[in-house]
């Protein structure tokens, strides 16, 4: 797109939005500031570097698109080419069984800071900061139960594993002078139904008070509470009935994946909810389709909701906003870019809504004012002022990011 172009426009759409008492520049400015965390799965489809082992835990990435990565160089080089395309300056958000081993086997429960000392140097070099995940799928000792499980020697495995993944999220965040955010997933379940819910989730309690005895500065943990993985439809001892009410006792965040609620459930409405009592909300922003199905995120409804509630709540500085989707089925970095330049959009349009005047009638009872400015506003030309971003930022306005993946894809993946 010519800058001039972009110029006019957005001066057009400026003068639109100030007539309602929107300024476009704050909004810019403070779009600026909102960092995604990036989730490196979606290079490889979940795949890691420990083996070639197939995906378990009740979650599924599907397609076979050519090119995706194949090792840390390769993921490295696709983050890369993915950050240069947004705007802004975001964070990567690491799984352990993204580590640096070398080709070595390092099992879970022997992870140390050094296998992610590589990971942190990549960061600082290029002006990113980090998260971290503890891993406990995909690995002979994941069967249906961990932390939760009955046999001590597996659960004290995964304890130790997830242990250990915080002291090195808490050095990640010490060298790289910022906060690492720490995400707990885990997928225990029972297929069939479930006798010993209670035994499962005061296991699950125990494991996690017995990991968060050891206090740390520089990272926070995060949990991510789910409905139902593949093949452990009847139980979930992670759900959102047992991780709200621990993050709320605990003073720990509560991670909302979009796609780990029941289909008519709005995430959007939870935001208000949990910050009353909890310190702060780390967001998986994704897509479900029928199931969790981790499609790749998309400027819709559920997503412009969710970004319109955290503005509406003055809530952007307790607001975490990290994305969680694994799509293998289209180009892999086309799918990232997307995702991730949805999300932006979303929060964009959230932060261009006239929220003082709709509060106002509200509050005044005026609501067919308040629905018919709010219908108004789906009009405004937003696409004016997104574009201003790219330009200002200096990353591809409009669809000018099509081709640059165009030639990633034909220069580098489709040569793998
Ligand atoms: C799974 C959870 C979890 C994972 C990642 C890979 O349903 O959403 O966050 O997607 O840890
Ligand atoms: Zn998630």
């Amino acid at each position: 797109m010519k800058a001039e172009n972009i110029q006019a426009a957005y001066e057009l759409a400026k003068e639109q939005y100030a007539a309602l008492g929107v300024d476009t520049e704050k909004a810019l400015a403070v779009l600026q500031k909102v960092q995604l965390s990036l989730h490196c799965w979606q290079t490889d489809d979940v795949q890691g570097f420990e083996s070639a082992g197939e995906l378990t835990g009740g979650i599924q990435a599907t397609g076979n698109y050519p090119g995706k990565a194949r090792n840390i160089d390769e993921v490295r080089a696709d983050l890369l080419k993915v950050c240069s395309l947004l705007p802004g300056s975001h964070r990567i958000n690491l799984h352990e069984i993204y580590g640096d081993f070398g080709g070595q086997a390092v099992d879970r429960d022997k992870v140390e800071l050094r296998h992610f000392q590589s990971w942190i140097d990549w960061a600082r070099a290029n002006g990113l900061k980090l998260d971290f995940n503890s891993t406990s799928f995909s690995h002979p000792l994941s069967g249906s139960l961990t932390l939760s499980n009955p046999d001590k020697a597996i659960r004290d495995y995964w304890i130790e594993h997830t242990s250990r993944c915080r002291a090195i999220a808490d050095e990640m965040g010490r060298q790289l002078d910022d906060i690492c955010m720490m995400n707990i997933w885990i997928h225990d379940g029972c297929k069939e139904m479930t006798v010993n819910r209670m035994l499962y989730r005061s296991l699950l309690k125990d494991s996690l008070d017995t990991i968060f005895k050891t206090r740390y500065e520089h990272m926070r943990d995060c949990l991510e509470s789910k409905v139902f993985g593949i093949g452990l439809e009847a139980c979930t001892v992670g759900s959102n009935d047992f991780y709200l009410p621990y993050c709320a006792k605990n003073d720990k965040v509560v991670t909302l994946d979009t796609g780990h609620f029941h289909p008519t459930e709005s995430v959007a409405d939870k935001v208000s909810s949990a910050l009353l009592f909890c310190p702060e909300i780390m967001l998986h922003v994704t897509r479900p389709m029928r199931w969790d199905s981790d499609h790749v995120t998309l400027m819709d409804d559920t997503t412009l909701e969710l970004c319109m509630e955290i503005v509406r709540c003055n809530a952007l500085d307790r607001v975490h906003v990290g994305l969680d989707y694994f799509d293998g089925s289209i180009n892999r970095i086309g799918a990232y870019v997307i995702g991730a330049r949805a999300t932006q959009k979303s929060m964009l349009r959230a932060l261009l809504e006239p929220v003082a005047q709709l509060s106002d009638y509200e509050l005044r009872g005026q609501s067919f004012q308040k629905l018919a400015l709010m219908e108004e506003g789906k009009s405004l030309p937003f696409g004016a002022v997104w574009d201003m971003f790219c330009l200002r930022n200096s990353v591809p306005a409009g669809t000018d990011f099509i081709p640059e993946i165009e030639r990633y894809e034909h220069e580098v993946t489709s040569r793998r």
